[in-house]
Formats: C-alpha cells, sequence, structure tokens
C-alpha cells in the first residue's frame, strides 16, 4: 500500500509472528520457551521455501526427481528441498524427540549426537506439490505434540502416533500471490502476510473465525461416481436439492489453498473415500500431517472437521501415514454431511 508520497504505508500495529508467539507464550506460565521457538523455526522454514516456490519457475528447480516417495508419488524436487529445509532447522535445536514426514516413509529421528527435546513435529513439507508445475499455491502443513516417552531417549512411534485432541500447535503455510503463515496453539487462529521486502511475517489476519454464512463447497467432483450415496446426496444438497444452500464450486487441488479459502470465506472442503479404490479405501489424505493440523486450526476458528462420521481428532492413528475421508468447515454443512452418510451410507 502507498500513501500520498509513495512511501509504503505500513499496518497499523506493526506486529511480527515472532513478537506475536513471544506474547502468546506469556499464557502459559510453565512454559520453557522451546515452543515458541519451535514456531519461529518453522516461520524460518516458510520464508525459505517460499523464496524457492516463488522462483520454481526460473531454477532448476522444476519438475520431477524422478523418485517415489512412500506414498507412491513422483517426489517433486522441491518437496525434497523443502524437506530438507524443515528437517535441517530443528533436528540439532534439542527440542524435538521426532519428526514426521509426508516424504519419509519411517520416523525421522534426532541424529545421536544431537540432543532429543519433549515435542514432536510432524508436517506435510509441500502440500499439493503436483501443482507446482502449473504455478498453482501450494503449502506447507504441520502439528506438533508433546512426546509421551522419557525426555533423553529417542522418540518412539508412540509419540509419533497420538491423536489430533493432543495437539498443542499446528497451522500451515500458504505459498500463494503472497505467503501467509496461519497458525493456533490452542487459544486462537492468527494468520500473517510475509513482507519480502523486510522478510518478516506481519499479522494481517488477527483472531479468524469462519464466516457465519457459508460461500463455497469444495470437492473434485471428477470422482463424484467413485463417492458413496451419502456423500453423493450431500453433493446435490450443497447445490440446492432437498432445499440446499446452493453454493458456489471452487477447487483448486492443492489442499492448503482450498482450506484457507474455505476458513475465510465460509463453506466446506471435502475429500471423500473412493468406495470402488481397493488401494485407498480410506481416501487420500493422511491423518497424522495433513487431516489434523487443519482440523485443529477449524475446530480453533469456530468450524467443524469430520471422517464422515466423528472429528479425526478423535481417531487413534494407525501409522504414520494413516490415511482418512476429509470434510471441513462450517459446522452445520458438517452435520448434514455426516447426517446423510449416516442415512445413505
Ligand atoms: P485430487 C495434493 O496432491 C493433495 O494431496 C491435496 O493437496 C489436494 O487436496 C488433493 O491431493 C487433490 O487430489 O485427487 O483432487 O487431484
Amino acid at each position: 500500500m502507498a500513501n500520498g508520497n509513495g512511501a509504503r504505508k505500513l499496518p497499523g500495529q506493526l506486529v511480527t509472528i515472532e513478537r506475536h508467539i513471544l506474547e502468546r507464550q506469556k499464557l502459559h506460565p510453565d512454559a520453557t520457551g522451546d515452543l515458541t521457538r519451535i514456531l519461529q523455526d518453522i516461520a524460518l522454514a516458510g520464508k525459505l521455501i517460499a523464496s524457492h516456490t516463488t522462483q520454481a519457475g526460473l531454477a532448476e528447480v522444476l519438475g520431477t526427481t524422478n523418485e517415489i516417495n512412500v506414498q507412491g508419488e513422483e517426489v517433486q524436487k522441491l518437496d525434497e528441498i523443502s524437506n530438507d529445509i524443515l528437517f535441517r532447522l530443528n533436528d540439532h535445536t534439542g527440542r524435538l524427540a521426532a519428526m514426521v514426514s509426508e516424504e519419509a516413509s519411517d520416523i525421522l529421528h534426532i541424529p545421536d549426537k544431537y540432543p532429543t527435546g519433549k515435542y514432536v513435529l510432524s508436517f506435510d513439507p509441500l502440500d499439493g506439490s503436483s501443482n507446482i508445475d502449473y504455478n498453482v499455491s501450494v503449502g506447507t502443513i504441520f502439528a506438533i505434540h508433546r512426546r509421551k516417552s522419557p525426555i533423553g531417549e529417542r522418540g518412539t512411534l508412540e509419540d509419533c502416533t497420538q491423536k489430533g485432541r493432543d495437539i498443542v500447535a499446528a497451522g500451515y503455510i500458504l505459498y500463494g500471490s503472497s505467503t501467509m503463515f496461519v497458525y493456533s496453539a490452542g487459544h486462537s487462529v492468527n494468520g500473517f502476510t510475509l513482507d519480502p521486502q523486510i522478510g518478516e511475517f506481519i499479522l494481517s489476519h488477527p483472531d479468524i473465525k469462519i464466516p457465519a454464512k457459508p460461500k463455497y463447497f469444495s470437492a473434485n467432483l471428477g470422482y463424484q461416481q467413485h463417492w458413496s450415496p451419502g456423500v453423493q446426496k450431500f453433493t446435490g444438497w450443497v447445490q440446492g436439492e432437498d432445499g440446499g444452500p446452493e453454493l458456489g464450486l471452487r477447487y483448486i487441488g492443492s489442499m492448503v489453498a482450498d482450506f484457507h479459502r474455505t476458513l475465510l470465506s465460509g463453506g466446506i472442503f471435502y475429500y471423500p473415500a473412493n468406495i470402488h479404490d481397493k488401494k485407498r479405501p480410506n481416501g487420500k489424505l493422511r491423518l497424522l500431517y495433513e487431516v489434523n493440523p487443519l482440523s485443529f486450526i477449524m475446530e480453533q476458528a469456530g468450524g467443524a472437521a469430520s471422517d464422515g462420521h466423528q472429528s479425526p481428532l478423535d481417531i487413534q492413528p494407525n501409522g504414520l501415514h494413516h490415511r482418512t475421508p476429509f470434510f471441513v468447515g462450517n459446522k452445520e454443512l458438517v452435520a448434514q454431511a455426516e447426517k446423510f452418510i449416516e442415512q445413505y451410507g
């Protein structure tokens, strides 16, 4: 924003993410500052990843590494770079017991030469990466839990497969027309926009709440014939059948972007199971580092999340890459989806 003399007009109260996280720390008298510093490290990772995603079309990072990851998906170079940035910024700090990444089949242990700490960090380093070559927004998603095993030992699978209900902080970074960092540590949801000229995330969306009036529904209608009868009924209802709300459709195919728009505009995003896909009976999205962090954010913002029957946050993960159907957005819309599924299967 430029005012009369062309000088850039700064937002009224200039709150950087570092300041905001530190101020939130005061809400936890017993806080040691570890969680604060983990969040600050993730914000730094976001700045570094953003510097790559904005040049993806120019630098050699475009294209794939021709490797296949644990998900059976082609690993895009930016996936690997983002994964390395997040791992290397966190592996030596002594704040984490272990890490979980979409890009790694097993737990990412802290190297023996470094101390372990009291938190577990799970992340999808670059969700939506299949869209990188089309210059579509992509995102990083993360969740932080307290470890359950004794400090000082290597993190365990039990530490890494805790319910989303026990998340202490979660958020996402959206690399879009601007780079945004949105997080919650359990009190409210706050959004920060990166000012590339000063390299700071500035508070731009304080205390985000999903609007009461829904605007869009967001799903890949290309798969509609593979959805259960209940989900198909719900999809007709959101478009006005049986007195439904007749919402517009927006689908980017990059979940962080689709989720962020749903959070700010109101509506529902859903990725149901494909009932004809024996390989993926529970859909495509992963519980630990995609669905749970976004469910945590949406609940903090006054919305709801479901796997079609219950909040994903109440599901006991059956492994690091547990997949689940996902419905997220306004409470009434999520509840209606659950009703149709209960009634029609
Ligand atoms: P489809 C991206 O690969 C992703 O994991 C999510 O970001 C996105 O919501 C979904 O897959 C898109 O999948 O099958 O609609 O292309």
